[in-house]
């Protein structure tokens, strides 16, 4: 399928800015060129063709969808840089901190899904997904975690928060981690996944431009799972990433937020804003008898135009 014609000059210049990184999964990233590409990104200078000219509405003015996570600085706060163990297997801490416009590392945040801070972790071939939750040093704005890496290459290291008194920022670095690289891409749209013993399916059209619904499915031994625990703030937490330029997607899950104790299932469904056509990654992470699981799909989106006639152009954009 021909996606890249239909992708517009957003998605064009994208492709020509991050797609380097992503073409490169044979060979780590040199700091300086994503050093390079991530400040342009941010910092939206220097730009010259249309196309880069149409990049500086930036990250989440695309067409009145929602793009974030591929700069380090938004909001008028920037990641600053992560320390990490440089290699697989030493083990150490990952740390990092964010900072505000005035340089000034930020000490107060608000809780969204549960937390202050989610920290969502990638290789650049979308394998070796992470979503955990570091501890901040409110004194010093530190956030840290143990850490240990199991492969080498280059990762996307994500800080989704919200400062206090501001609004939901996501915002990324990558991460190099030495040693030989062995790609894992997804081959292919992925609808099925099984992990830990438990089947888990998605359903539902991606569509560019608009509120997707999403409709997951959990069983174990060929029986529907009806005791799915909340889990921030959810009966699941469904994280999606565009191919290419991993942008970091907003997806909401419907309904009232669960108290706990309250038990769903099999099925959980949210909401996801799809840029631009093409292939997304998601990971949903889901909660039985205390423990997190997390399914890996790979969903293609159409172009809104080839699904005008079947799209109701239903946007429930759920509770944040
Ligand atoms: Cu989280």
């Amino acid at each position: 399928m021909n996606t890249a014609g239909r992708l517009g000059l957003y998605g064009a210049g994208l492709v020509v800015v991050f797609g380097v990184a992503f073409a490169a999964a044979g060979a780590l990233v040199p700091d300086s060129a994503v050093a390079s590409w991530t400040e342009r990104g941010a910092a939206g200078h220097e730009q010259k063709s249309a196309e880069e000219a149409a990049q500086n509405a930036g990250p989440g003015e695309e067409e009145g969808t929602d793009v974030s996570g591929v700069t380090i600085a938004a909001s008028g706060y920037i990641l600053g840089a992560v320390s990490a163990p440089g290699e697989p297997g030493l083990a150490g801490d990952l740390s990092f901190e964010i900072r505000d416009a005035a340089g000034e590392p930020v000490t107060a945040y608000e809780t969204a899904h549960g937390k202050q801070l989610h920290l969502i972790v990638v290789r650049n071939d979308g394998s070796r997904y992470r979503h955990v939750h570091p501890e901040l040093d409110a004194k010093t704005g530190t956030w840290s975690l143990p850490w240990t890496w199991d492969a080498a290459g280059t990762y996307r290291v994500y800080a989704d928060f919200t400062a206090e008194g501001g609004s939901g920022t996501t915002l990324s670095r990558t991460v190099d981690v030495a040693g030989a690289f062995a790609p894992e891409p997804p081959v292919g749209t992925q609808t099925r996944a099984t992990v830990d013993g438990f089947d888990v399916t998605i359903r539902g059209d991606l569509v560019a431009g608009t509120g997707s619904e999403l409709t997951v499915e959990v069983a174990r031994g060929g029986e529907p799972v009806t005791t799915l625990e909340p889990y921030l703030g959810a009966f699941g937490h469904l994280v999606a990433l565009r191919e290419g330029d991993l942008a970091y997607l907003h997806v909401h899950a419907h309904g009232e937020e669960p108290e706990a104790g309250d038990l769903a299932g099999p099925e959980v469904v949210f909401t996801a804003q799809a840029p631009t056509a093409g292939r997304y990654l998601l990971y949903l992470d889901f909660q039985v008898d205390g423990k997190v699981h997390t399914a890996p799909f790979v969903l293609d989106a159409t172009a809104s135009a080839e699904h005008a006639s079947t799209d109701s152009g239903d946007d429930d954009h759920g509770g944040h």
